[in-house]
């Protein structure tokens, strides 16, 4: 089968629909197909965007038809853990200001507790946390072995969906699956050494840096650490202790990382296809037809 891969959306439907159009997807009896391809969609439908329900429409109607496949992002994650109650009186994700913010528009847009809410959250439950299809692997963060093993043990069903007692199980603070969660869904951080902080682009301090793990060659924290390139030199030049690179020959592509400029892939078998529609950027998606080393000429976009 050959697989179109398309990045964060994020409540842009008019993108998406421009960027299906480009790919030769036609709508027929309620949902885009193409006579050859599937789509699949890296996750992170809603928050941020103006057309989420829209957005929601359209993928839903593809997966229901048979011709897209979709993994979760952690943005319906949390969209779960803030609808979920947590059996003490609060929620799985506690309903702070700040967590309210980022999902102040989809619960608008949606109708907080109406029943289109509670059919789109029976949706997200259905979505698996990543796809191996042998020759392609999908997730919507990152590609990690270890991780997915120690969810696929107790908090997973056979189809790689969380279970109700699963999804309890990775929203508690300080156990292996939370942070194995967090590593699929939202990508791998480490504690930086020796006291070492910096302040990210909200002046807030930080003491854990997110990593590069697609990046082989990114042995240091100074190489490691993402979204800091201008002040790098800040960083100690030790080596990262972490298991998080991705070195199997094997294409991974995800979303997750508000990616700017040009689409381009990151390596020769690994792609990120967030390019931050949300922030202006462009809705990318990746042309992928069996080939083991991935080609820049199969990128596709759209503008927001
Ligand atoms: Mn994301």
């Amino acid at each position: 089968m050959n697989y179109d891969v398309i990045g964060d959306i994020h409540g842009h439907a008019d993108a998406l629909h421009r960027l299906l159009a480009r790919l030769d997807y036609r709508e027929r009896d309620g949902a885009y197909r193409h006579a050859s391809r599937k789509a699949i969609f890296l996750g992170d439908f809603i928050d941020r965007g103006p057309e989420q329900v829209e957005v929601l429409s359209v993928v839903r109607a593809m997966a229901a038809a048979g011709t897209a496949r979709a993994v979760m992002g952690n943005h319906e994650f949390n969209a779960l853990g803030w609808a979920t109650p947590d059996g003490s009186g609060g929620f799985l994700r506690p309903h702070t200001e700040k967590n309210e913010r980022q999902h102040a528009a989809f619960l608008v847009q949606i109708g907080s507790g109406s029943p289109a809410h509670r059919e789109a959250l029976a949706w997200f439950a259905s979505l698996p946390v990543w796809l191996d299809l042998g020759g392609l692997r999908i997730v919507h963060a990152c590609w990690h072995a270890a991780s997915q093993a120690c969810l696929a043990a107790t908090c997973l069903d056979a189809s790689g969906c969380f279970h109700d007692g699963g999804l309890r199980k990775a929203y508690r603070s300080g156990t292996p699956e939370h942070l194995a969660a967090d590593v699929l869904l939202k990508g791998p951080e480490v504690q930086l050494p020796g006291g070492h902080s910096f302040r990210d682009k909200d002046g807030h301090t930080r003491h854990e840096a997110r990593l590069r793990w697609w990046d082989r060659a990114a042995t240091t924290f100074r190489l490691a650490v993402l979204g800091l390139d201008e002040r790098r030199s800040e960083l100690p030049d030790e080596p990262v202790p972490s298991d998080y690179h991705y070195d199997e020959p094997v294409p991974v592509m995800f979303g997750h990382y508000w990616m700017s400029g040009r689409p381009q892939l990151l390596s020769p078998t690994t792609s990120c296809l967030d390019f931050s529609v949300a922030k202006g950027g462009v809705l990318t998606a990746y042309r992928w037809s069996g080939e083991a080393v991935l080609s820049n000429d199969n990128l596709a976009w759209v503008t927001a």
